[in-house]
């Protein structure tokens, strides 16, 4: 496929996968020992770390190549560029000291990786939610600093949710620094994950949109965009399925806070899907699918929408083709592909 011939628009895919050989080989470890109380990191890293089948060793040899493989991929399925994040669970399974110490160290092994690669690839900033505000510190060296353009989190840290008032620092640092964060998923938390588990439905199947579509729904209806109300949150997935459910999670909404039924759920000043709105923007990562997007660009707005790869996990070439027939104007097309990135991310 050709790479910048014949289209006036950059590809940039914005929700690409890396990971450190250091973070590689302390997962290869951890699940060695097998005592960090998470089965769904168990079977989602158990197979892509030890299984010998052709798929298991092909993502294991991707995501660690931060050189020519990875360059000779993106020149063959046309991806300018790659907006790179540390992937999932990042360092959220190990304790605080460890997970910080880790996380400084991918992003200083990232801002390296750009900066051999400066046309090709950006990035967005790993932290550890464990240690808040170590990690308050960590984005904002990543930011100002290393040059990344936001931060990702990959949904539940330990089976806790950042609806918590322990994680709000990172929202508070975001907000002030004007970078989005990206919510990238997980597996289900421990205390949700089994009847997932025992079907292999945990991970990118449809576990991984449950646990992160609740995680955002917690979010919202806890008041975090009340209290942050310029904080940028990133959805992949074409949203974890939440655009869907728009108007239903509305009026379930106003129901419950009108009955006053749970504590759990406060009145808020907006409705839920105008957090949705105007809150979060969305990629398209794992959905190549032209009725999901139009969707997702029609609800969400076509200033919202980001085209993203998910490389190595999906890596179709076909897939870019399709992407390329949407159903899109030369203006929406570009905006889809490479403008809304460069404005969103600032890259
Ligand atoms: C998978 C998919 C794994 C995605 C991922 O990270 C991931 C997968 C561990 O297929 O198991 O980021 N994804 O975003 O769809
Ligand atoms: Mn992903």
């Amino acid at each position: 496929m050709s790479t910048t011939h014949h289209r006036d628009y950059k590809r940039i895919a914005t929700e690409e996968g890396w990971i450190t050989k250091e973070l590689m080989d302390r997962y290869l470890a951890l699940l060695e020992r097998g005592d960090h109380g998470d089965p769904g990191f168990q079977n989602l890293w158990g197979f892509f770390g030890t299984s010998q089948s052709p798929r298991a060793r092909g993502l294991f040899e991707r995501i660690q190549d931060m050189d020519a493989r990875r360059l000779a991929d993106m020149d063959a399925t046309g991806i300018d560029m790659q907006l790179l994040m540390l992937t999932s669970p990042g360092v959220q399974v190990f304790e605080s000291a460890d997970a910080c110490a880790l996380a400084s160290s991918s992003n200083d092994q990232l801002a390296e990786t750009i900066a051999r690669h400066p046309h090709r690839f950006s990035g967005l900033a790993a932290f550890a939610p464990q240690a808040p505000e170590a990690a308050a510190v960590e984005i904002e060296r990543s930011v100002n600093r290393l040059g990344l353009k936001g931060a990702l989190v990959n949904s539940h840290t330990q089976g806790r949710y950042m609806d918590d008032e322990f994680f709000w620092p990172i929202f508070e640092v975001c907000e002030a620094l004007d970078v989005p964060l990206y919510i990238h998923p997980n597996t289900p938390s421990p205390q949700m994950v089994e009847p997932f588990l025992s079907r292999c439905l945990d991970a990118a199947i449809f576990g991984f949109q449950a646990e992160t579509g609740l995680h955002v729904l917690r979010l919202i209806v806890s008041g975090v965009f009340d209290r942050f109300p310029k904080l940028k949150i990133v959805l992949g997935h074409c949203g974890e399925g939440l655009p869907f459910w728009l108007y239903r999670i509305d009026f379930m909404h106003a129901g419950i806070v009108r009955s006053g039924r749970s504590e759990g759920a406060k009145p808020l000043k907006r409705k839920p899907s105008d957090y949705l709105r105007e809150n979060f923007f969305y990629t398209t990562s794992g959905m190549a699918w032209e009725p999901a997007i139009t969707f997702v660009q029609q609800q969400m707005g076509y200033d919202r929408v980001m085209y993203a790869m998910d490389y190595p996990y999906q890596f179709e070439a076909d897939e870019v083709k399709a992407m390329d027939a949407l159903p899109l104007s030369p203006e929406q097309k570009k905006m889809f592909f490479q403008t809304n990135a460069e404005r969103i991310f600032r890259l």
